[in-house]
C-alpha cells in the first residue's frame, strides 16, 4: 500500500465520467471512437485535478466518455502499471503526462501499438515520433519568468538556489534550463545550488535547510513545482526566514495561493491546466475523427503576485481542488 503526499492510499485512481450524450458508465459502453482516457502524472494533486476538470467539461460537450487514471506517486513503475492496464482496454485515445521523458517510452508504445491515439498533456517524451499532439506550457519560458521575478525580488544580486523533483521530467527540466539561462544574464546573481529531492516535500525541506546552513546569506529560491515549493516554504518557516529569503514557485494550488497572500511566497508562475485538459480532449477527438491535429500547443503562463492575485483576469490561472 502506498500513500502519496496528498494522502491518497491506492496504487491507482480510476474514475469515469460520461459525456453529455451518454447515460451510462461509458468506460465500458463507449465506442472506441469516443472513448478517452486521461493518465495523470500523479493522483489527487491540484494541477492534475484542474487538468481533469477541463477535460471532463470538454468531453461532456463533445459527447465522449472520459476515464481518468493515475499513479498514487510520481513513479515510473507505478505509471507503467497504469499504462499497461489502460493499453489492454484499448481506448480510442489516451491523454497522458509521462512521469519520465525517456523511461516511459516503452510503456507508451504499448498504447499506440494497441491502436490508441496518444496525446501528451503537460509532460512529454523525448522521442519526437511519439504523440499525435503535445499540449503544455512553454516551460523554458516559465523558468525564465521565474528568474526575472526572483531577480526583481532580490534587487538583482545575491545567492540563489533551484529545486526540481528529479532529472528526466520534461517540464521541470525545461524550467530549470530556462531559469539558469536567465540567471546567467544577471551578473550580480550567483546560482549556488541545484537540488533534486524527488517527489518528496520533506526531502526538499531538508535540502533547503542544508543550503541555509551552508549559505546563511541565501537571497532567493526557485522551486520549479508544487512539491518542491511546499518543501521550500516549510524550510523557510522552520528557519524563520520567511520574507527575508525570497521564494518563487511554479504552480498555483489553493495552498500556494494562501502562502502567497501570507507572504511566504513572493511570486507564482502559474499555468493553465484546465486549458491543457480541454485542448487534450479536442486534439484527441480530432485524431479519432480524422480531422487535422495540431502537433504542438502552448498554453499560457502568468506571474502571480500579491498585487494581482485577486484580479478577476487571474482567476482562471488558480488551480482547483475539485471540479
Ligand atoms: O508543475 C506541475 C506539472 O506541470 C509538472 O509537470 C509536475 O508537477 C506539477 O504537477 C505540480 O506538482
Amino acid at each position: 500500500m502506498t500513500v502519496n503526499r496528498y494522502g491518497v492510499v491506492a496504487v491507482a485512481l480510476a474514475l469515469t465520467v460520461t459525456g453529455a450524450c451518454g447515460g451510462s458508465d461509458s468506460s465500458s459502453s463507449g465506442t472506441g471512437a469516443k472513448k478517452l482516457t486521461l493518465i495523470q502524472g500523479i493522483a489527487n494533486e491540484p494541477f492534475y485535478i484542474s487538468m481533469y476538470c477541463g477535460a471532463k467539461a470538454e468531453a461532456a460537450k463533445l459527447g465522449a466518455s472520459l476515464s481518468v487514471q493515475a499513479p498514487a506517486q510520481w513513479d515510473v513503475a507505478q505509471q507503467t502499471q497504469v499504462v499497461t492496464s489502460v493499453a489492454a482496454s484499448r481506448p480510442g485515445a489516451v491523454m497522458i503526462a509521462p512521469v519520465d521523458k525517456d523511461a516511459m517510452a516503452g510503456p507508451i508504445r504499448q498504447l499506440s501499438g494497441n491502436g490508441s491515439k496518444v496525446i501528451f498533456v503537460d509532460t512529454e517524451l523525448t522521442d519526437p515520433s511519439m504523440g499525435a499532439s503535445r499540449i503544455s506550457s512553454d516551460n523554458k519560458l516559465g523558468g525564465q519568468l521565474a528568474a526575472q521575478a526572483l531577480a526583481g525580488q532580490i534587487g538583482d544580486k545575491g545567492k540563489v538556489m533551484v529545486l526540481a523533483p528529479t532529472r528526466g521530467i520534461a517540464t521541470t527540466d525545461d524550467r530549470v534550463t530556462g531559469f539558469k539561462e536567465e540567471i546567467a544574464k544577471h551578473p550580480g546573481i550567483r546560482l549556488v545550488s541545484e537540488q533534486y529531492p524527488g517527489d518528496d516535500a520533506g526531502k526538499a525541506t531538508e535540502l533547503v535547510n542544508g543550503e541555509l546552513s551552508k549559505n546563511p546569506d541565501l537571497a532567493g529560491i526557485f522551486a520549479s513545482n508544487l512539491v518542491t515549493g511546499e518543501g521550500s516554504g516549510a524550510s523557510l518557516k522552520q528557519a524563520k526566514k520567511v520574507g527575508s529569503v525570497k521564494l518563487v514557485e511554479f504552480d498555483a494550488s489553493p495552498k500556494q495561493v494562501e502562502d502567497l497572500k501570507a507572504g511566504t511566497i513572493q511570486a507564482l508562475i502559474s499555468q493553465e491546466p484546465l486549458e491543457i485538459g480541454r485542448e487534450g480532449v479536442d486534439q484527441a477527438m480530432n485524431a479519432l475523427e480524422g480531422k487535422p491535429v495540431t502537433k504542438q500547443i502552448r498554453t499560457r503562463l502568468v506571474a502571480v503576485t500579491k498585487n494581482n492575485v485577486d484580479d478577476p483576469a487571474i482567476a482562471k490561472y488558480l488551480y482547483k481542488q475539485t471540479c
